[in-house]
């Protein structure tokens, strides 16, 4: 007997595995076009690039993460907002010492998890730059900037929202206080918020749009990322997406946090396989164990360790995101300016080693330092690196 409850399961059922199957294979259909192939390879051929993690979190000095790890109320630290304005930020000055240090484009927080936007987005309830006494918008300011100079601009953009109380709790944002029995939970609205700020962000003609925040949920969770993605193409914009796991299908860059391809150094990539036909970038940071800026923590990479890592990450083909969180003033911390400037002498001499070339790969020797290979055209660049000084280019 066959009972028409049961019959009502089994066809959703085949209905639910239909919209799974369908959605795969519009993802495995995917075949990037060729204005994302150039992008890709120009992408790559940069080799260095500088991230920069600034928000509310800047003025309290204690790192990106610092509503979580105080336990403040959210509602607390959002009044912050009336506390942001960095005197000193200067779009200009920031490129220029990007650009000195031989970085070619720059990765900016358009929005951390935090949940504060650092442009005057029309799509939020007013938790942005534009309801701050500073008021200016830093991204248009920053975008102004790097266009003058040809430094790529690319924005990091936060899945996550410590703020937004239609984001659906996953298993951090659980522990924000302040929000419990408030959220609604809605990712439809949540969604459309996304979307809204996206295409506001795209405004800004950027390369890439770096997402981060995923594994806040299970993989089980539908981001629903294929409309976020064809909006992303839909202006000749790559797709980055920071969530440890393999390249998915509309994703163009593969992305490795503190870790060299392959090597799973941070623990965030264990078995993550490499991808052969995407370009690869991995991020660190200059002020170490933290991305905002921390007062006191006074730890900065060297010109030495900031070169090095560059050649290793191109011998893996990769690119290198070299992190600086700028204070409350709006400046770039002094000792990480001076490494910055330093290692530009080094690639200024040295560059044609780095940019635009293929990694072939990184050999330990025995007796503790390595050799990394890299090629452009016929010619292939062997590269000393001691730890403690900088590396050495052989032809
Ligand atoms: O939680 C963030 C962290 O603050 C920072 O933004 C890094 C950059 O790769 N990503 C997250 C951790 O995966």
């Amino acid at each position: 007997m066959f009972h028409k409850k049961e019959g009502d399961k089994a066809v959703k059922r085949v209905v639910f595995a239909l919209i799974i199957v369908l959605s795969m294979a519009s993802l495995a259909d995917y075949v990037p076009e060729k204005w994302n192939l150039e992008a890709r390879k120009a992408f790559a051929d940069q080799r260095f690039g500088v991230f920069i993690h600034w928000g509310l979190y800047a003025a309290y000095a204690q790192g990106e993460w610092y509503l979580f790890n105080s336990r403040l109320n959210e509602e607390a630290y959002s009044r912050m907002l009336d506390g942001f304005c960095p005197s000193k930020f200067d779009a200009k000055e920031w490129v220029r010492v990007v650009k000195a240090s031989g970085a070619k484009y720059i990765t900016i927080t358009s929005r951390h998890h935090e949940g504060f936007s650092l442009w005057p987005t029309k799509v939020d309830d007013g938790y942005n730059v534009a309801n701050t006494p500073f008021k200016r918008d830093i991204l248009g300011e920053l975008a102004a900037a790097c266009k003058e100079e040809g430094i790529q601009l690319n924005f990091y953009y936060s899945l996550m929202d410590w703020h937004r109380l239609d984001y659906p709790e996953g298993s951090c944002t659980r522990a924000i206080r302040g929000r419990k029995g408030k959220c609604l939970n809605d990712y439809a609205s949540y969604k459309r918020f996304m979307l809204g700020q996206i295409a506001e962000l795209l405004e800004y003609g950027p390369g890439n749009i770096w997402f981060d925040g995923e594994w806040d949920h299970p993989k089980t969770f539908d981001w629903e990322y294929d409309e976020i993605y064809d909006l992303i193409h839909s202006k000749k914009v790559l797709v980055a997406n920071n969530n440890h796991k393999a390249l998915r299908p509309k994703e163009d860059i593969q992305l490795f946090e503190r870790d060299l391809p392959g090597e799973n150094e941070s623990g965030y990539s264990k078995g993550q396989e490499v991808e052969r036909f995407a370009p690869l970038e991995q991020c660190d940071v200059i002020q170490k164990n933290v991305w905002g800026y921390k007062i006191g923590e006074e730890n900065f990479r060297t010109p030495e360790e900031i070169c090095s890592m560059v050649v290793r990450a191109a011998a893996k083909n990769s690119n290198l995101l070299m992190n600086i969180g700028p204070d409350a003033s709006g400046r770039f911390p002094k000792p990480a300016v001076e490494s910055m400037l330093k290692a530009g002498e080094w690639f200024k001499a040295n560059g044609e080693a780095i940019y635009g070339t293929t990694g072939l790969g990184l050999i330990k020797n025995s007796d503790g330092t390595e050799t990394a290979l890299t090629k452009k055209g016929e010619e292939v660049f062997k590269i000393m690196l001691k730890p403690g000084s900088y590396p050495e280019v052989n032809r």
